[in-house]
């Protein structure tokens, strides 16, 4: 189905070649890109990334009901990574590594069986290898079989292998014959060099986080893909950062969802900088990367607003944006919370229907691999006509 472009709602008229390619169904090039994270027209890129999303998705917007399990804080690169306050040295204060029975006394609200996902990601501990994950995905597994488990960075996975003396592949493969269904798409930060040397200088490179997701499709584990935007990235660099997730998605069609992250300056040495700066996110930023990510990201099927980060309101407005599906009633999220993220650590699942609802959306509940488990209603009063 061709996107329903009605050029009247542009305001920006350097926005109109590239209106006229989204009606034709025509890649955007990075020049263009580019235009869209410059325009002053909001309302426009918001019109063209919805058509968009749409055309892929009609009204439905989902959500899966998720829970978090964070279980080291310990980090080797706690000193490098200076827009994380989550990690911990480990002799530090607030250090923790769960022990098995903690890692399943915090997975104990899945037993409800409401939970369909448990997300887990840490930090890279020394004294968390290969054996502390297998053990702990088995146990989930035996304590939990119908929970997916969508499990460690691709950083995480690097670190294992580095620690094990094993390639990728057999990290990925150990911990997929323990239970690894799919992995997240955090660690990604911006690829460009420039910024990792001032926010991330030690942490695996934007081309080896492409070479791991790479290794983890061809095995046939999917897994999604994020961009933290908002510090002290270029729009050139958030463009580039978006070519390199194209081309593995056109190389693999691994990925199921983009996940922008806005960053989050409280509680870490860089928002202490950027905040003197004046610097930070705002929700038209927001906004923009969502859309702009929507259009863009033309092989990607699912555009997700992390709620966490950016509130439940601003991503309600994004489901008018491109979005399609946001993210679940997560149980516990600690990463965003240790850097001041004032936002609920979970949302009811009324509340997840009533902001999808508001925004006159049908809402579904999906799996992990964004199939439809259960629908809530498709009859939504029409909005009246403008
Ligand atoms: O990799 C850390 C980010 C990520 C800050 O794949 C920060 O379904 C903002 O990747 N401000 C972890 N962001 C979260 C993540 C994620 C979240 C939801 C869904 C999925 C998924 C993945 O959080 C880290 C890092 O990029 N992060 N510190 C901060 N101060
Ligand atoms: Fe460690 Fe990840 Fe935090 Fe970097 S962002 S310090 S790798 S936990």
């Amino acid at each position: 189905m061709k996107p329903a472009v009605d050029v009247d709602r542009i305001r920006d008229a350097s926005l109109l070649p590239i209106a006229e390619k989204v009606a034709q169904g025509t890649r955007l090039d990075t020049a263009d890109a580019l235009a869209l994270f410059r325009t002053p027209d909001l309302l426009g890129l918001g019109h063209l990334a919805d058509a968009v999303n749409q055309a892929k998705n009609g009204r439905v917007v989902t959500f899966a009901a998720n829970q978090h399990i964070n279980p080291t804080n310990i980090c080797v690169l706690r000193k490098t990574c200076v827009f994380c306050g989550y990690a911990r040295l480990p002799k530090e204060d607030g250090a923790y590594r769960y022990t098995l029975d903690q890692v399943l006394a915090e997975a104990e609200p899945a037993r409800t069986g409401l939970t369909r996902e448990f997300h887990i990601v840490g930090g890279l501990d020394m004294q968390a290898g290969l054996e502390y994950y297998t053990t702990m995905f088995r146990a989930l597994k035996r304590e939990f079989p119908h929970v997916h488990i969508k499990a460690l960075t691709a950083v995480e996975i690097a670190h294992l292998a580095r620690i094990e003396k094993l390639s990728w592949k057999e990290v990925l493969t150990a911990l997929r014959e323990a239970g690894l269904d799919t992995m997240p798409g955090g660690g990604a930060e911006t690829f460009s060099a420039a910024v990792r040397e001032q926010i991330a200088d030690r942490k695996l490179g934007g081309a080896d986080y492409i070479a791991v997701h790479r290794a983890a499709h061809e095995l046939g584990i999917r897994s999604n893909c994020t961009m933290l935007y908002g510090h002290v990235e270029t729009m050139e660099d958030r463009v580039a950062h978006l070519s390199m997730l194209r081309d593995l998605q056109d190389e693999t069609g691994g990925y199921l969802a983009f996940i922008p992250l806005a960053y989050h300056p409280d509680d870490n040495e860089l928002g202490k900088r950027l905040q003197r700066e004046g610097r930070a996110t705002t929700g038209f930023d927001d906004l923009r990367v969502l859309a702009v990510g929507r259009l863009f990201l033309d092989n990607f099927r699912h555009i997700k607003s992390h709620w966490i980060m950016v509130t439940p309101f601003l991503s309600q407005v994004a489901l008018a944006f491109g979005v399609n599906d946001m993210e679940g009633t997560v149980v516990r999220e600690k990463v965003y919370h240790a850097v001041g993220a004032t936002t609920p650590q979970g949302l009811p699942l009324a509340e997840i229907l009533k902001l999808i609802r508001g925004a006159q959306r049908i809402p579904a509940e999906r799996d992990a691999f964004y199939q439809v488990i259960r629908h809530f209603d498709d009859d939504l009063p029409r909005v009246a006509a403008d």
